[in-house]
């Protein structure tokens, strides 16, 4: 099924100088970017899209990590995107991601991994509405 999802370009990747190498991996493996935009997240807007981590004890680093610096939010759309994401992204902590992933080759820690991805269909449609509203399928 064709499906789309939300991928972020975390701060440290973006200072790195790492987001057109993303992009292009991006690209290589299927996806269509259908939405993509370079922003500073504020402190709400961050604590917002995270809400689902509030009161877990990485909370505060992380929401200061996304505030850090400019950020690329983007839609990604292809078959089963929404998994298809999270395979080219590798797990969360880059030392135990899969060779060749995003977070493996661009990610430092757990804490400062390069990349988000939404992890469902239910997660997809939220945080493509908090930052690109009447994009995605839910509308
Ligand atoms: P995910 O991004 O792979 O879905 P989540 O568990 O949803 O991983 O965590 C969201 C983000 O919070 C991670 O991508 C990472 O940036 C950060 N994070 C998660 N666990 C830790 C941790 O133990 N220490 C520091 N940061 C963390
Ligand atoms: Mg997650």
């Amino acid at each position: 099924m064709i499906e789309q999802t939300l991928a972020i370009i975390k701060p440290d990747a973006m200072a790195a100088g790492y987001a057109d190498a993303i992009i292009k991996q991006i690209l290589n493996n299927g996806f269509n970017i259908i939405q993509k935009e370079e922003i500073n997240l504020s402190k709400e807007e961050a604590e917002g899209f995270y809400a689902e981590h509030k009161g877990r004890s990485f909370f505060d680093e992380l929401v200061e990590f996304m505030i850090s610096g400019p950020v690329t939010v983007m839609v990604l759309e292809k078959d089963n995107a929404i998994l298809a994401w999270r395979d080219l992204m590798g797990a969360t902590d880059p030392a135990q991601a899969a060779e060749g992933t995003i977070r493996k080759l661009f990610g430092a820690s757990k804490g400062n991994n390069a990349s988000h991805g939404s992890d469902s269909a239910t997660s997809a449609a939220r945080e493509i509405d908090y930052f690109f509203p009447k994009t995605c399928c839910s509308h």
